[in-house]
């Protein structure tokens, strides 16, 4: 005897009263959701222009080199912190397990942020605004970004990336 056999004839049954109600619910949820995935992309705040560029990961550690020497202010922790020039490009990179270097910006300035990988997936996530996005190797994701209020600000890994996930944070400094 085999265990897979035809229903027996009439075993559907149309959903009736207040599952009908749940089905037409949920479809409905369905439809605000996809109506809202567009309409954020366009109106939402807090999103990327989705400006990207290739960039081998040799060639962005070495932007990065170039930027963390030439706008070095400190140190953190043993990792720099740079200061970009207002209205100018800063770097961040991200690596088994950290976010480098500690970036120092000014509040109400706009800047162009440069981020990459150089080994693999990881998520920028900007606490506690709560901004998320991803970060791959080989692309130069290029984020616009003013900062609105003066403070720290961390920046935690959300991608699962190894053994080591759990301790790459970075930081924002954001003055006056
Ligand atoms: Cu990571």
């Amino acid at each position: 005897m085999s265990s897979i056999q035809s229903p027996p004839a009439g075993w559907f049954k149309a959903p009736s009263g207040s599952e009908r109600l749940w089905i037409g619910i949920a479809m409905a949820w369905c439809i605000v959701m996809t109506i809202a995935m567009p309409y954020w992309l366009f109106f939402g705040k807090q999103n990327s222009t989705g400006e990207s560029y290739r960039v081998t990961p040799a060639a962005f550690a070495k932007r990065v080199g170039t930027f963390v020497e030439s706008h070095k202010v400190g140190d953190l922790q043993g990792v720099p912190i740079v200061e970009p020039a207002p209205g100018g490009d800063a770097y961040l990179l991200a690596r088994m397990w950290q976010w480098y270097p500690v970036l120092k910006l000014r509040k109400n300035q706009t800047y162009r942020v440069h981020i990459s990988s150089m080994d693999l997936q990881h998520g920028f996530s900007l606490q506690p605004l709560n901004m998320n996005f991803q970060v791959l190797p080989t692309y130069d994701h290029v984020l616009t970004l003013t900062p609105t209020s003066a403070g720290e600000f961390s920046i935690v890994c959300n991608e699962f990336c190894g053994i080591g996930h759990h301790l790459m944070t970075g930081r924002i400094l954001v003055e006056e």
